[in-house]
């Protein structure tokens, strides 16, 4: 703990920097103007670099990268009229319980409802997407408001706050008050906490996994927030276990390990749910079963036998009724199931290895036309399997929405178990600032964005303030001129074949992103053959500057949908 000795008077601006600084918070993501003084203080007493965006929205899905890349809270800042932009930016971190502080400018008691410029109450619009939404009024309340901020943002499942300063622009930064500058370093990174669990419920689940004889692991992000990945593998292998994983918890283990049968849900790899709907006893670990994993609870169907583990107690057995449940932090659990396992139960499991790796078989089987397509306009899957084979082995992937998150979630495999996955949880245009701040927290690491031509123009504008920060990352655009993913929802609404004139609805002129990336002082890349991909790849990291590579692609080509 940082202190900074008592009964002294001190402006909450200084104490405001300090803190943040002492909580390793090295970048805020901001439109002003909002905490001026704060910023002044900042580039007096720390090196937090202020990171000037575009919108109030990627800069909260900028924070929200930098949260998911590193585990650290990530910080984000607007002034009274740009707040909810900023809230909708938290949208997409609190469904994917990503840890982040937002800070606002909010109104000032003397003057409000009395039509103060660009005023409204704010705060109502932050509670749904948030874990702790509240207003700071009185300036010695900075620091223990900021270390109860910390400390739920990181704590059980993560998930963002809120903070608004009184004035506007959060001018109670300027304000003195006798405060320390007192932070608790261990609530500076997720998990803060890592609740051990009780040793029966631990034996019980253990003892249903290690009966079973054709059980499946369904890990989510609460696994990866954890970092059970090792364990998680570890008790896979001991006991024979194959393993499914959520699309927020990809990253949990390699897509090339012979126990992993992909992505399973509703954005998935077929094989996943096939898997699953074919087991005796299903373990979840770190995730809310919830619609998208489980494509609305028919993978697996709900009366499978099932245990759960979760860090929230009101997680366990919300969808699926449990034989057992275990309440602890994911790596604790595996950690005490790993210390009492008995292997000799993993004989019995090897018919329905078999019949898991011929799954597996025959998913490859079924798309490597795609996988391998030479097709001019590109195919996405091609795509894909270029980046399983050519992505750098300690990068972080980060993913959009729609059929990005389709074709990536189903068909790009991770390699090794340090490449790290981040996904959309369903915003379109997430993922471009989102990889700005996974390279802010991860600047020696390769950061790769997949994104589609709708969900690079989201944010289009902040390739400017990629280039003005430096933050080097790879942003690969499966361009095929819209959002072709609206194509069959358009194909239904007009009865089944839709007009010509319906693809004003969905389609876009053509562009080039290359060039407007170079316009904008980034290194652009134009991709139109599929041998092209891999160089461009490896130019695109090499340069270690911010990189756009456009691929032309088939607007016709439709990612699989689930199958159960
Ligand atoms: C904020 C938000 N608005 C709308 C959508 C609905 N949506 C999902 S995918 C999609 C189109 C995606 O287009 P593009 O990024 O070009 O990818 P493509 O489907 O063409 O591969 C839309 C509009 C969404 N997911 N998020
Ligand atoms: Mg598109």
């Amino acid at each position: 703990m940082a202190s900074v000795g008592h009964n002294l008077k001190r402006v909450g601006a200084e104490v405001l920097a300090e803190m943040l600084a002492g909580y390793d918070v090295t970048h805020v993501f901001m439109v002003p103007a909002v905490l001026r003084r704060t910023f002044a203080e900042m580039e007096r007493r720390t090196q937090i670099a202020r990171v000037h965006c575009h919108g109030e929205k990627s800069a909260a899905y900028m924070a929200d990268g930098y949260a998911r890349a590193s585990g650290k809270p990530g910080v984000c800042m607007a002034q009274v009229i740009g707040a909810l932009n900023l809230a909708a930016g938290l949208r997409d971190a609190y469904l994917a319980h990503s840890p982040i502080i937002a800070m606002t400018g909010g109104r000032d008691p003397k003057t409000k409802f009395r039509k103060v410029y660009q005023e409204i109450d704010d705060v109502p619009a932050f509670e749904p997407v948030t874990k702790m939404n509240v207003t700071i009024d009185d300036v010695s309340r900075i620091p223990d408001m900021l270390r109860q901020a910390f400390r739920t943002a990181t704590t059980g499942a993560p998930g963002p706050v809120h903070l608004q300063f009184r004035g506007n622009e959060g001018q109670l930064d300027l304000e003195e008050a006798e405060m320390d500058a007192l932070v608790e370093a261990q609530f500076a990174r997720v998990p803060a906490f890592r609740p051990e669990p009780e040793a029966t419920h631990v034996k019980a689940a253990l003892e249903l996994l290690q009966k079973a004889e054709r059980p499946i692991i369904v890990a989510g992000g609460g696994a990866r927030a954890s970092g059970a990945g090792k364990e998680l593998v570890a008790l896979a292998e001991a006991l024979q276990i194959p393993v499914a994983t959520s699309l927020n918890g990809k990253d949990v283990i390699p897509g090339a390990h012979a126990l992993c049968v992909g992505v399973v849900g509703s954005y998935s790899r077929e094989c996943a749910n096939l898997a699953v709907n074919r087991a005796d006893l299903v373990c979840f670990i770190g995730t809310e079963t919830g619609g998208m994993t489980t494509h609305f609870w028919a993978a697996p169907k709900i009366g499978t036998p099932a245990i759960q583990i979760d860090i929230e107690p009101e997680s366990l057995g919300r969808n699926y009724p449990l034989q057992a449940s275990v309440l602890g932090d994911a790596r604790s659990v595996l950690v005490r199931m790993l210390g009492q396992i008995d292997k000799t139960s993993a004989a019995k499991r090897a018919p329905w290895i078999k019949e898991i790796a011929a799954l597996r078989g025959e998913w490859h089987a079924k798309y490597k036309s795609q996988l391998e397509s030479d097709a001019v306009p590109i195919h996405p899957a091609r795509i894909c399997n270029e980046l399983t084979r050519h992505m750098p082995d300690d990068a972080i992937v980060v993913v959009d929405t729609g059929h990005a998150g389709m074709w990536m979630g189903g068909m790009y495999d991770l390699r090794t178990p340090v490449q790290s996955y981040m996904r959309s949880a369903g915003h379109l245009g997430w993922a471009f600032p989102a990889g700005l701040g996974a390279k802010a927290a991860c600047p020696e690491r390769p950061v790769v964005v997949f994104t589609g031509d709708a969900g690079f123009w989201y944010h289009i504008g902040e390739v400017e303030t990629a280039v003005r920060w430096n933050l080097a990352s790879v942003t690969i655009v499966n361009n095929n001129g819209g959002g072709n993913q609206s194509k069959r929802g358009f194909d239904r609404a007009y009865g089944g074949q839709q007009t010509e004139q319906a693809r004003e609805l969905w389609t876009y002129n053509k562009t080039n992103f290359a060039r407007l990336a170079e316009d904008m002082g980034a290194l652009g890349i134009r991709v139109e053959k599929p041998g092209d991909i891999a160089p461009a790849l490896a130019a695109a990291v090499a340069a270690n500057r911010p990189a756009v590579i456009d691929i032309a692609t088939d607007i016709e080509a439709l990612a699989p949908t689930a199958v159960v």
